[in-house]
């Protein structure tokens, strides 16, 4: 579906038919509710026409937050029939909002910091109130999801990257014992061959299940859930936007030696997460510190968190020869890459966005490369969820909130 007409407009459109007046869901029907990494992304798609509903955004984002600091993965706002697992499933009722029992890749710090750089009379007014909310979600990531300085997660759903093969085989290991018969609504609505398999859907249902059962108390599931696998998304994306919670900590006068400490062990912490056989930040589990031996795209997020690494480069431009669009969820050479099948081989234009930005930042013309492939990829096949990295064609859900923002604010500028 080539896109025709102003694509800004369009985009501003899909952003403005998704928001529920306070949220912004990722797309219609499919994702009925607020996710958590999705809407940062809206806020700073907002930002580019409506400041307030931008900042309007993460404040609805934070009224989810649970008294331990946790930001949830999903808030269910309001019930839908249309999304499988609701509230009831997760138990999740520990924060002021029905909500899932697990967190994501924290943008919001990061976001906050741009939406605040358009306007910082009207950001200090905004940050008074969000900031602590922000450090203490820092801090619950520091106190329950810090393995050696890196960040780890536990459940497939936290890392965002829900069926990447980085959890195959810990998800092999997994007897799903006494799980409810389900009916799961996604392959309603998307074709089942871009979808998780039922196999991955029984054991993402079980470790809710375990979840539900201790409460969501992190000390008790720390001994229940076997699931802790330390990972490069929500390592580079924490330490970003540790950096960036920094720079707005300061600029309203805070004291912030705490967050220099937790930066500085979060980059030694890199090392536990560097596979050094393979010559990529890869996957690793904390127990048995086996690494997965997946080169992903969250793998390229190191410059997002400021951080250069040659060999990561070296890796970048080889995957340019080998595919068209941007960077693929998982290695084009694997015997497992996948080209639509959800996080283990297409594209996504989020994560194009944050690695490209991130080089562009420090300066790498491969930023450039890989904004002129995210620009092309979505002129040609619109605002999908994601992409087949080799042909570009459309995948997954459509009308999609964060691949309109990345146009709106990346791809589709000049
Ligand atoms: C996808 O995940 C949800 C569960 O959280 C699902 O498939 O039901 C992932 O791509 C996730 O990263 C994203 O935040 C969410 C909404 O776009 O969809």
């Amino acid at each position: 579906m080539a896109l025709n007409g102003d694509t800004n407009q369009l985009a501003r459109d899909i952003l403005v038919a998704n928001d529920q007046g306070g949220y912004t869901i990722p797309t219609k029907g499919l994702y009925p509710h607020q996710w958590n990494w999705d809407s940062a992304m809206a806020a700073l798609g907002f930002a580019e026409f409506d400041l307030h509903r931008a900042w309007l955004e993460l404040e609805t984002l934070f009224s989810g937050q649970w008294p331990n600091g946790m930001v949830p993965h999903i808030i269910f706002h309001k019930p839908s029939d249309d999304y499988f697992p609701g509230p009831d499933v997760w138990g999740g009722d520990h924060g002021p909002i029905p909500s899932s029992g697990i967190s994501q890749p924290p943008l919001a710090a990061t976001m906050a910091r741009y939406i605040h750089a358009k306007d910082p009379v009207l950001g200090q007014q905004k940050l008074a109130k969000l900031y602590p909310k922000m450090l203490a979600w820092h801090k619950w990531f520091i106190a329950n999801r810090c393995h050696e300085g890196a960040i780890f997660t536990t459940h497939p759903w936290e890392s965002g990257r829900d069926n990447a093969p980085d959890w195959d085989t810990l998800m092999t290991s997994i007897e799903p014992v006494g799980l409810l018969p389900y009916t799961r609504k996604d392959i309603s609505m998307v074709e089942s061959s871009m979808r998780p398999h039922n196999f991955d859907y029984d054991r993402y249902l079980y470790l809710v299940s375990l979840g539900k059962k201790y409460a969501w108390n992190e000390t008790e599931l720390r001994k229940a859930n076997p699931f802790r696998i330390a990972e490069p998304g929500l390592t580079f994306t924490t330490l970003r936007a540790a950096k960036d919670l920094r720079h707005l900590g300061e600029s309203l006068g805070h004291e912030t030696s705490e967050l220099d400490k937790d930066i500085h062990s979060m980059v030694e912490g890199l090392d536990f997460i560097w596979n050094k056989d393979k010559g990529y930040f890869d996957a690793r589990n904390t127990e048995s510190q086996v690494f997965s031996g997946s080169l992903t795209n969250a793998s390229f997020l190191n410059w997002y968190a400021g951080y250069h690494s040659e060999e990561m480069l070296l890796k970048l431009r080889e995957q340019f020869t080998t595919v068209s669009y941007g960077v693929a969820s998982h290695d084009p050479n694997s015997t497992k890459f996948d080209r639509e099948r959800y996080w283990r081989g297409p594209t996504w234009a989020i994560v194009n966005f944050l690695i490209g930005k991130g080089l562009e930042d420090m300066g790498y013309s491969e930023g450039f490369e890989l904004r002129e492939r995210t620009r092309e990829m979505i002129l040609k096949g619109g605002f999908s969820e994601y992409f087949d990295p080799i042909t570009g064609e459309p995948k997954g859900g459509h009308s999609f909130t964060w691949t309109a923002v990345v146009w709106l604010v990346w791809a589709g500028k000049d």
